[in-house]
């Protein structure tokens, strides 16, 4: 047996890029458009024009992507959107999936 030790150091370098999540908007009969587009722009960043197609899509079709982010962005998202929708006692519904 040697007295020799190996370190190893972990540099961190990812081999693969982060998976991707996208949050969805899911529709329903109660919340008002104009509280869904001002929410997709308070959230989400996006513009008025942008939050307002997002929004009819999801009315039209029953969901949307709002947005595509790491886990943690994703997650931290989903948790606004709730916290807002309860506070404001509107039924919206959002969701995570894996890009
Ligand atoms: N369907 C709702 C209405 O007619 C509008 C709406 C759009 C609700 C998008 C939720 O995620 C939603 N008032």
């Amino acid at each position: 047996m040697s007295d020799t030790e190996i370190v190893v150091i972990d540099k961190g370098v990812d081999l693969e890029p982060p998976k991707m999540y996208a949050v969805i908007i899911l529709n329903d009969d109660y919340t008002p458009m104009d509280f869904v587009v001002e929410l997709l722009m308070q959230v989400f960043q996006h513009n008025e024009s942008e939050a307002f197609n997002i929004m009819k899509t999801v009315h039209e079709k029953g969901e949307a992507v709002a947005a595509v982010y790491s886990y943690d962005v994703a997650e931290s998202r989903v948790a606004s959107v709730n916290v807002i929708a309860q506070n404001n006692e509107v039924p919206l519904r959002v969701e995570m999936r894996p890009e």
